[in-house]
């Protein structure tokens, strides 16, 4: 295992996501208003950093560059949180509209490391795009979190490591997102696998399970040394039959996981300084 394990634990929260339906879940955080007291309650609850996808006026996915600008000000304004936009978007989102996500300056970026069947669609990420997307984020200064579907991309990003050195501000943060249908199961052994084939220059990893592997996921990389992604971009249910009502009660469970690991959730300012972003705050 290359990253050292890490006495705090990095809280991510991935709130919305673009796969579920307003419809379906109500209680999904979808307007700007709902996503800035998403961010604050889960700050409030230990969350460092939260991963961001937009929803237009009718509630689906967008990549609209004004409501990209205006999110990313609002969650600076509100929040201390680390504000990672998703450079993944939808499936149906073409590379252009993602690789210009850039262009809201958020502190990080997701780039995933190849692509994945994704339930009944294809999650794209070809060679070419993700080594643009990760030479952008070089020369713009943002820190990527290098998103690991498959054990495929492991060896896609020490390809790009390798190819294009490090990222800006040195270190290397990946995330484990297992359980996609058409990805790495989400279970125990298939994520020690990815955490042994980690690359050298990976100075942090984090780890999420999607819906049933959420909360073994969260206990292996706990256990292992890693760092947490939760959500309701990854996970609707809190417990059987039991709905997550707000994305707080996710980072609640796990940073109430991570100080009975004895590894307390890192504060923002740690959590900068793990992940050597930007000081965009003036
Ligand atoms: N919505 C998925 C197709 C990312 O944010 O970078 C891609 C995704 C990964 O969620
Ligand atoms: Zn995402």
């Amino acid at each position: 295992m290359s990253a050292a394990p890490s006495t705090g634990t990095l809280i991510t929260v991935a709130p919305t996501g673009a796969e579920t339906a307003k419809a379906d879940c109500p209680q999904l955080p979808t307007t700007l208003e709902d996503l800035v007291e998403t961010a604050v309650a889960c700050e409030a609850a230990g969350a460092g950093m939260v991963h961001v996808h937009l929803r237009d006026a009718d509630h689906r996915p967008t990549l609209d560059a004004a409501r990209l600008r205006d999110t990313v000000q609002a969650l600076r304004e509100r929040t201390d949180l680390v504000v990672q936009l998703s450079t993944g978007g939808s499936v149906h989102d073409p590379l252009d509209a993602r690789l210009a996500v850039l262009d809201a300056e958020p502190d990080s970026c997701s780039l995933t490391c190849g692509s994945t069947n994704f339930g009944d669609d294809v999650f794209l990420n070809p060679y070419p795009f993700m080594a643009q997307l990760y030479q952008e984020t070089q020369q713009r200064e943002v820190v990527p979190e290098f998103e690991l579907f498959d054990l495929g991309h492991v060896a896609a990003l020490r390809r790009l490591l390798d190819t294009f050195g490090l990222p800006y501000g040195g270190a290397v943060h990946v995330d484990f997102v297992t359980g996609v249908p058409g990805g790495m199961p989400g279970t125990p052994a298939a994520l020690l696998a990815g955490i042994s084939a980690l690359p050298p220059q990976v100075s942090s990893w984090s780890a999420t399970g999607i819906g049933r592997a959420h909360l073994p996921i969260a206990a292996t990389a706990l256990a292992a040394g890693g760092h947490l992604r939760v959500g309701m971009e990854d996970n609707l249910l809190y417990a059987r039959g039991r709905a997550v009502q707000h994305n707080a009660e996710l980072v609640s469970r796990a940073a109430d996981l991570a100080r009975l690991m004895q590894r307390p959730p890192l504060s923002t300012r740690e959590t900068r300084s793990l992940l050597a972003v930007k000081n965009r705050r003036g």
